[in-house]
């Protein structure tokens, strides 16, 4: 994916910001859609920010090289989570809390829901771990409304395929894991019917961009 790099922050704005986030499996076409949404938010006159997990932060990108290191020695199933965690601590603090704080949108590429979704569905760890540590490094911060783009595992990863580029280490796991992963984030949509919105994916851009500007227009009210 490209890099994202907050921007925006530069008027004050009444009140608190709003906190968007993107989500889903491999390929889903998070980073296609990053841009539309920013420039649909720009234009109702919304000052965003734009980031990504793991990263936002200087510090947090380089865990996030850490993280996505296909060559580095095997990463055990703990290390990973904490990891994502240390990330989001130094993510919330220096960017998203400011940013919101501060009367600006922040549009995150994942958040909290891609540990659910990866570290709890894909490798097998415990949820309530994840939320005790989510409760930790969140403390009240959770996402306004969560886009959720889903489709079959298989057509992600072809479209993934096609765009080419080097695999990184979550990449390069079998589809069982990105079956996991997909049940693991319907599981949460499930779970907060309110907050999270499923757009479905595998179909023409221009009706994927429809229902993500339907989902994101009763927000600006
Ligand atoms: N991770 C984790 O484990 N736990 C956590 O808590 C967090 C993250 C926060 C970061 O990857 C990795 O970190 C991620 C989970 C883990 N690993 N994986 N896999 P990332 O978010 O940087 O990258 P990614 O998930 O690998 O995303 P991606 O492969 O870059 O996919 P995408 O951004 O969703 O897709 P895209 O690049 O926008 O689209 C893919 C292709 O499809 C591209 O050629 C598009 O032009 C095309 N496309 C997009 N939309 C369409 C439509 N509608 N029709 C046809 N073609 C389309």
């Amino acid at each position: 994916m490209t890099i994202v790099t907050p921007v925006g922050m530069s008027r004050k704005r009444e009140g608190r910001g709003k906190f968007i986030t993107l989500e889903g499996g491999e390929g889903v076409g998070k980073t296609t859609n990053l841009p539309f949404i920013q420039d649909y938010l720009q234009h109702h006159n919304i000052p965003v920010v734009v980031t990504r997990e793991p990263g936002g932060t200087r510090f947090a990108e380089k865990i996030r090289h850490l993280l996505l290191d296909a060559e580095s020695e095997p990463l055990s199933e703990q290390a990973e989570l904490l990891l994502m965690f240390a990330a989001r601590a130094q993510h919330i603090r220096h960017i998203i809390e400011p940013a919101l704080a501060h009367g600006n949108w922040v549009l995150c590429d994942r958040f909290t829901d891609a540990t659910y979704a990866y570290q709890g569905g894909g490798r097998d760890m415990s949820f309530s771990t994840i939320e005790w540590l989510e409760n930790l490094v969140q403390g009240p911060l959770k996402p306004d409304l969560t886009l959720l783009l889903d489709m079959p595992v298989e057509t992600g990863m072809t479209r993934a395929k096609e765009r080419g580029g080097e695999f990184d280490r979550f990449e390069s796991e079998k589809i069982s894991f990105f079956e996991r992963v997909r049940q693991a984030y319907l599981m949460q949509a499930e779970r907060y019917p309110e907050r999270i919105k499923l757009i479905k994916a595998n179909q023409p851009l221009i009706d994927v961009q429809a229902a993500i500007a339907n989902a994101v227009q009763p927000l600006l009210m």
